[in-house]
């Protein structure tokens, strides 16, 4: 008999700690303990024309979403990342020009609803590596848009976050910073890539 009690608790037992290790593992899985790094397109991969359609509902897929872009924005490093840069083609992007890198803003469906004067700035793009151009965008702009816990939010933006913010919702346009350039700066920045693309294979 007290063999029977002793087996029955160590059986028990054992059961329970599979469960809280399991109920762990599902707990750091929901609260994304697992993020991942995703693979940047590069310019002139036709998927970066792509138009990025508005997200439904913000729920645990697009808030997943939204953490895998901070993590691959903050490794590659960038200050700004849209979805249509890692093939998803949805209206989310992220960005972070903190200095410290511990100021994430999300905007999911983002719309401009007002821009005033204009101002010029020497971009970068990650899915355009190594390529510095300068841009003539919009100084102030007002911006809408939701955020990653589904709230709408309005933001009025200057300075190097209006650009940033101007830079990511043309990505989700389909609009990569280097056709604001000429053909033959165009032509050139291609040619750049394919064969540094070709050194790197
Ligand atoms: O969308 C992107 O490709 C990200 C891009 C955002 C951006 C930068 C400058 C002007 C407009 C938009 C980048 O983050 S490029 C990398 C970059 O600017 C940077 C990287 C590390 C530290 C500071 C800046
Ligand atoms: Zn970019």
């Amino acid at each position: 008999m007290y063999l029977y009690i002793v087996m029955t608790s160590v059986v028990w037992c054992e059961t329970l700690v599979r469960e809280v290790r399991l109920n762990f593992a599902c707990n750091s899985f929901n609260n994304q303990a697992f993020m991942a790094i995703l693979t940047i397109l590069y310019y002139p991969d036709p998927r970066l024309y792509q138009v990025a359609q508005p997200v439904a509902q913000v729920n645990a897929t697009i808030r997943r979403l939204v953490n895998d872009m901070a993590e691959t924005m903050y490794a590659a490093p960038g200050i700004g990342l849209a979805a249509t840069q890692v093939d998803m083609h949805l209206q989310v992007m992220v960005i972070d020009i903190s200095e410290d890198k511990n100021r994430l803003q999300v905007f999911i469906n983002p719309k401009i609803v007002n821009s005033c004067g204009s101002q010029d700035y020497e971009e970068g793009c990650l899915s355009v590596p190594g390529i510095y151009e300068n841009v003539t965008r919009a100084e102030k702009i007002t911006v809408e848009a939701l955020g990653a816990d589904g709230k709408p939010f309005k933001l009025e933006a200057e300075g190097l976050l209006a650009v940033c913010i101007q830079h990511e919702i043309d990505h989700l346009k389909g609009k990569v910073f280097v056709e604001y350039l000429s053909q033959l700066k165009q032509a050139r920045i291609k040619n750049k890539l394919k064969k540094r693309l070709r050194v790197t294979m």
